[in-house]
């Protein structure tokens, strides 16, 4: 058995950026249209008419002010409401691909390690472009990367499941280092009509190097102290895009084809379990939460993160104990944690302990204890 440490990550984040104000614009000019369109059936009781949306209460009730996304005009076009991603032949390297490569380099380059350095990749990510090959295969040719490559998808939390899938690998001496990616276009699956999430997601990248400690020659190393993972199945996020939409076709413009959920449900029930989740893993571990330096948490809702630590600490965190980068970057999901694990690192003194979290939907709910060397 090999001890395990983070020796790298990167971050790919897309040139444009969307503001509430710009967001509810677009919002609110649909809304008109429509009400305007159907004002005798909306009159007559026959059809509910569109709410406008605000971005005063974004912020209260998520923490939200801008998102990056990969297509700025598409999204705001009201007649539109979805980014406009052109397709690519087979020959072209696709855009998950892409954005990984970014990411992979950036972490690399952190690592100090060459695509010869790498023995298996993991694309973990909510949304998967395509079926099959694995986009982590054509991550391999795009680096040049030997050995083996699988996509997975625990929606929120695939990072901290990738994170554990390749620890285990290089603890087994299945791989020296394993490359995990979480390219997330969260765009592409929101109803951006849907008054109650529009504003929630964003899209971005992220990159982890999970290598042999004793092979690690990196000035950002962390050692992968533990993992801990539960799920526990619930409808409250969903998405029932797939392959067998085709065969009942009726269903095909439902609205729950893109991302859907109960939030308020969500808030309540998933903020327990992740304090939960953190509370025992820490104690099976032996560390007293108080030694806990930084916990770099999904990247949903600023609610929810404030009150996971306040469960765990017993009183409020400071913005150093606990990062927020949804402000800028919204929900991006998988990539979340990452990105503020990525932001927030360099500052801390070896020894220093963190938590890697992630949840969301499944449940799916991921803790990773790290020490920094
Ligand atoms: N503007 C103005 N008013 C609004 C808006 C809006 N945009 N939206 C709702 N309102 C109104 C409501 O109608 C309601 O009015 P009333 O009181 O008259 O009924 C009022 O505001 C309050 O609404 P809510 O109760 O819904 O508001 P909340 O305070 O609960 O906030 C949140 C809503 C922000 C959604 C909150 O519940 C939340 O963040 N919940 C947790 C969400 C979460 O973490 N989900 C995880 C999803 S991500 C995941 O797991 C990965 C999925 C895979 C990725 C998919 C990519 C697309």
């Amino acid at each position: 058995m090999h001890n395990v440490v983070i020796s790298g990550t990167g971050l790919y984040t897309p040139a444009h950026s969307i503001s509430n104000d710009e967001l509810v614009e677009s919002f609110n000019a649909c809304a008109r249209r429509f009400n305007a369109e159907n004002a005798a059936a909306i009159e007559a009781g026959d059809v509910q008419p569109m709410p406008e949306s605000s971005s005063a209460f974004i912020e209260k009730a998520s923490g939200i002010k801008s998102r990056f996304v990969t297509d700025k005009a598409g999204i705001l076009d009201p007649e539109r409401m979805v980014p406009r991603i052109p397709e690519r032949s087979n020959d072209e390297w696709s855009i998950l691909c892409e954005m990984s490569v970014k990411a992979a380099e950036e972490a690399l380059a952190r690592a100090g390690k060459t695509a010869a350095d790498i023995d298996g990749v993991i694309v973990a990510c909510s949304n998967l472009q395509r079926a099959y090959p694995a986009v982590a295969i054509e991550v391999q040719a795009a680096l040049g990367i030997k050995g083996f490559g699988f996509d997975m998808n625990v929606a929120c939390s695939s990072a901290t499941f990738g994170i554990q899938n390749a620890a285990n690998a290089v603890r087994l001496g299945q791989a020296r280092a394993v490359l995990m990616v979480n390219p997330e276009i969260c765009t592409g699956h929101m109803n951006f009509r849907d008054r109650d999430s529009h504003f929630i997601f964003g899209d971005a990248c992220t990159a982890v190097i999970i290598e042999r400690a004793d092979l690690a020659t990196s000035e950002h190393q962390w050692e992968v102290v533990s993992t801990k993972l539960v799920t526990e199945f619930s409808n409250n996020i969903r998405n029932n895009f797939g392959f067998l939409n085709r065969t009942a076709e009726e269903h095909m413009g439902d609205p729950d084809k893109l991302f859907v959920q109960e939030g308020r449900k969500v808030f309540k029930e998933v903020c327990p379990m992740v304090a939960e989740l953190i509370g025992a893993h820490l104690q099976e571990s032996g560390i007293e939460v108080e030694s806990v330096k930084r916990f770099w948490l999904h990247q949903a809702n600023l609610n929810m993160n404030l009150l996971i630590v306040r469960k765990l600490l017993g009183r409020d965190a400071t913005p150093e104990e606990a990062p927020v980068i949804l402000d800028t970057y919204a929900n991006t999901s998988s990539a979340g944690s990452v990105i503020a694990f990525h932001k927030h690192q360099d500052d801390l003194p070896a020894g220093s302990l963190g938590v890697l979290s992630s949840f969301g939907a499944g449940y799916s709910i991921g803790s990773v204890i790290l020490r920094k060397r």
